[in-house]
């Protein structure tokens, strides 16, 4: 069990788990792990080494169970990506979705070692007719017993990702996370990385691997984690997959007092899904005048962006700060909540409401 008492925590739910990081405390590109946000389903199964095995099943020449010694045999690769739970900002919905309320810090990034999922695979040889891979997780539980939506009872952790991302070098099943050995409540032995796909997409507690020929329709696929598209008019449910362009601010904290007439570093990340961020812009004037901020540190294929943006408030009174990023694909972060997302995807622009004051008659604590 992590330390709930953690600075930078928040426990949004005790059991099963569930703790956002405070993004205002960011600092460092990489996110600690001890500062990493934990979204579970169910409780952790508790999972011993020795009697592992990562099962390679269905539409495969040879079905294998591998050990994790024979996974870190292999050979291993390293990548930066941010993950960003679908349900990140659900807060901010009007009127209220139900949900875990999470404010803006279901997201994290960080540095995942462990090998290429299309390693795994071609070890089993992959047949012809396959489309996706779905990761079952060794996690299960019954949902929302009573509900419309409630599971046929148990149901595991899973979801599926289409052949062509798996065979891609953007998902790893991985076995360390910041060079440190993956923790229990981050899916220990072994979880799916998926680059710029949102979170319940990286499976933890990896336990079976089963190529399939038709697209998977599970509970995680189809009851949740999906959206509406209407490219024919009607809606039509889609899985959740790829994340959506979001720039946070991370400083000043909404409701923070900030000095008139001095130079105030506004700070904070942003993201997209398979493009990467080209700019992040700051509007201070409630006015949407979009200003460039700086990025920070280079760019990576699925790391996210810190950026900052130097602000010298010109008169004392309220300030809104809007922060909204843009990728090479084009994307634009909107203005206003969008409809058709369910309770997620929640990445149109919050402002931020702030108070520039005097300097003589600022508390010194309210500064941060
Ligand atoms: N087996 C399993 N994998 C899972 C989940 C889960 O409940 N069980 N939650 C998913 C969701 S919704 C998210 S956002 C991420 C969270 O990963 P983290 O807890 O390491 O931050 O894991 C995903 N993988
Ligand atoms: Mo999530």
């Amino acid at each position: 069990m992590p330390n709930l008492h953690q600075p930078g925590l928040v426990v949004r739910q005790k059991s099963p788990l569930n703790l956002e990081s405070q993004f205002a405390v960011l600092s460092d590109w990489l996110t600690p792990c001890d500062q990493f946000f934990v979204r579970s389903h169910f409780s952790a199964p508790e999972l011993n080494e020795a009697e592992w095995r990562l099962r390679i099943e269905g539409a495969v020449k040879t079905a294998l169970r591998l050990r994790l010694e024979e996974l870190k045999a292999m050979p291993p690769t390293t990548l930066a990506a941010v993950m960003e739970c679908a349900g990140n900002g659900r807060v901010f919905y009007e009127p209220a979705k139900e949900g875990l309320q999470w404010q803006n810090g279901a997201v994290g990034n960080a540095s995942w070692t462990g090998v290429r999922l299309r390693d795994v695979l071609a070890k089993a040889g992959v047949k012809d007719g396959a489309v996706e891979v779905v990761m079952i997780g060794a996690d299960r539980g019954v949902v929302d017993s009573g509900k419309k939506t409630a599971s046929p009872g148990p149901v595991a952790f899973a979801r599926s990702i289409p052949m062509r991302k798996a065979m891609s070098d953007d998902v790893l099943l991985a076995y360390a996370m910041n060079d440190e050995p993956l923790a229990v409540h981050h899916g220990y032995p072994l979880r799916a990385v998926v680059g710029g796909w949102y979170g319940m997409a990286w499976i933890k507690w990896v336990q079976e691997i089963r190529v399939v020929e038709r697209p998977f329709l599970g509970y995680w696929q189809a009851r949740d984690y999906f959206r509406w598209e209407r490219t024919f008019g009607e809606p039509a449910l889609v899985p959740l997959s790829e994340m959506e362009i979001k720039a946070q601010i991370a400083r000043p904290v909404h409701g923070a007092s900030v000095p008139v007439g001095r130079p105030y570093r506004i700070f904070g990340a942003a993201w997209s899904g398979e493009a990467p961020v080209k700019e992040v812009q700051l509007d201070t004037t409630d006015g949407m005048k979009w200003r460039p901020a700086t990025l920070l540190e280079p760019e990576t294929r699925f790391g996210w962006r810190l950026w900052e943006y130097e602000w010298i408030p010109p008169q004392p009174g309220r300030y809104y700060l809007r922060c909204r990023a843009i990728d090479t694909a084009g994307n634009v972060q909107p203005d206003m909540q969008q409809p058709d997302r369910e309770s997620y995807v929640a990445n149109w622009i919050v402002p931020t409401e702030v108070r520039a004051v005097v300097a003589e008659d600022l508390e010194p604590e309210f500064v941060i």
